[in-house]
């Protein structure tokens, strides 16, 4: 009998993260990602680089896109949105060309921040974050770079940098809510659905018909976000419409934040609006733009006037404005992406501890936190 070829191994746990990754180690590695993405061998990431491509195991259509890591000429890692199902289809596929499923979780390669990084992989809801997170072993190397000419307030500058960005996991992390509020009929559902490209919220041309609640969780520009789909607002003598509007106030103030979506057209009482809400929305969206355009804009509320989206649910025009609208609306400032960010909490703690020493101590300290780092 032949010597297996190779082995593979499902390096992340099962949990609620939606990234499972899976480790290839077979000295054909390359030839077999290859075929089982369908793509040229050339085209496959260099050593210490990553790609998105799809996956097709079997003759099937894609099942997934997967982000690829080449870490060796001989080990390559899949990693796929978690679904068990996808985990599972790739796995059965990866056997049946001769590969040895081995069990035992293998520690993760690298010095200590590598190792930090791949840990904290299933932790990430996208795969806009995992590219973000094994970014920074690289980025944060550099950042705790110095030599002894550079003046120490400019390392303290480049420590706060560090600091600041630490808030980007969490924006890979943990999905932000978003409640979609506004009158019946304005077309919130269809606007969900355009959002996320499902038909996951009920559509009627008949006021009132979204009682209940639905959460779709989805992706936008790269992050987790939970859309609350709720009952319009609007004064309704029906019992069972009325329990639905009770609950979009809840689920308001329970939310990170509130779209509001009107319909373009006729006129909006906006000041009833702004004392509904109790809160600046993190966009107005004016939609059904494809069949008016709104007047008595003067009339809006001046804090919400650079928030203000004109779009069609309908033809999916304009989405992408108001989705380049919603992380300045949420506080979130885009230039730290390509930042160097503590991406772990003892990370952050002993960067903190180091920018608060003075020159000369900070420069020994900011030493010894780089030896701790690359052990
Ligand atoms: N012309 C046009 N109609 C829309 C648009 N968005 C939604 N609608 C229609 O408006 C009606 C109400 O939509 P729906 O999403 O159920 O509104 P909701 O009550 O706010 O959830 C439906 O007949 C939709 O097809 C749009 O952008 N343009
Ligand atoms: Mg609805």
């Amino acid at each position: 009998m032949s010597e297996p070829a190779g082995n593979f191994c499902l390096l992340t746990g099962a949990g609620p993260a939606a990234i499972a990754v899976i480790q290839i180690r077979a000295t054909d590695a390359a030839a077999r990602v290859a075929a089982l993405c369908r793509l040229p061998v050339e085209r496959l990431p260099a050593v210490g680089r990553m790609r998105l491509a799809a996956v097709y195991p079997g003759d099937d259509d894609p099942i997934d896109e997967v982000l690829l890591s080449t870490h060796a000429v001989d080990e390559i890692r899949l990693h796929l949105h978690g679904s068990p199902w996808i985990v599972r289809r790739v796995a059965e596929q990866l056997q049946a060309d001769g590969l040895d499923p081995v069990d035992t979780m293998t520690e993760p390669d690298g010095n200590r921040l590598e190792r930090a990084a791949w840990q904290r992989v299933p932790g990430m809801s996208t795969l806009a974050g995992v590219r973000w997170l094994a970014a920074q072993p690289m980025r944060v190397r550099a950042a705790l770079e110095s030599n002894p000419e550079e003046p120490v307030e400019r390392i303290r500058r480049r420590l706060r940098g560090l600091l600041a960005a630490a808030r980007v996991r969490d924006w890979y992390a943990r999905p932000v809510r978003i409640a979609v509020v506004g009158p019946p009929n304005a077309g919130k559902s269809t606007l969900i659905n355009a959002l996320t490209r499902r038909q996951a919220c009920l559509v009627s041309d008949r006021p009132g018909t979204t009682r209940d609640w639905n959460e779709v969780h989805a992706e936008l520009d790269g992050f987790p976000v939970t859309w609350l789909d709720t009952a319009g607002l609007r004064e309704t003598e029906d019992p069972l419409e009325a329990a639905g509007i009770e609950h979009t106030r809840a689920q308001m103030a329970a939310a990170d934040g509130v779209l509001l979506v009107v319909e373009a057209g006729p006129p909006v009482p906006w000041e009833a609006w702004e004392q509904l809400l109790g809160q600046v929305p993190l966009a107005v969206v004016l939609n059904k733009a494809d069949t008016a355009r709104q007047r008595g804009l003067a009339a809006i509320p001046a804090a919400w006037r650079g928030r203000v989206a004109a779009v069609s649910a309908q033809t999916a025009t304009g989405l992408g404005l108001l989705a380049a609208l919603l992380p300045g609306s949420l506080g979130r400032d885009r230039s730290q992406l390509s930042a160097a960010s503590c991406f772990t909490e003892i990370m952050r703690r002993e960067v903190a501890a180091v920018c608060g020493q003075a020159d000369p101590d900070l420069r020994s300290a900011l030493a010894t936190l780089r030896a701790g780092w690359e052990a």
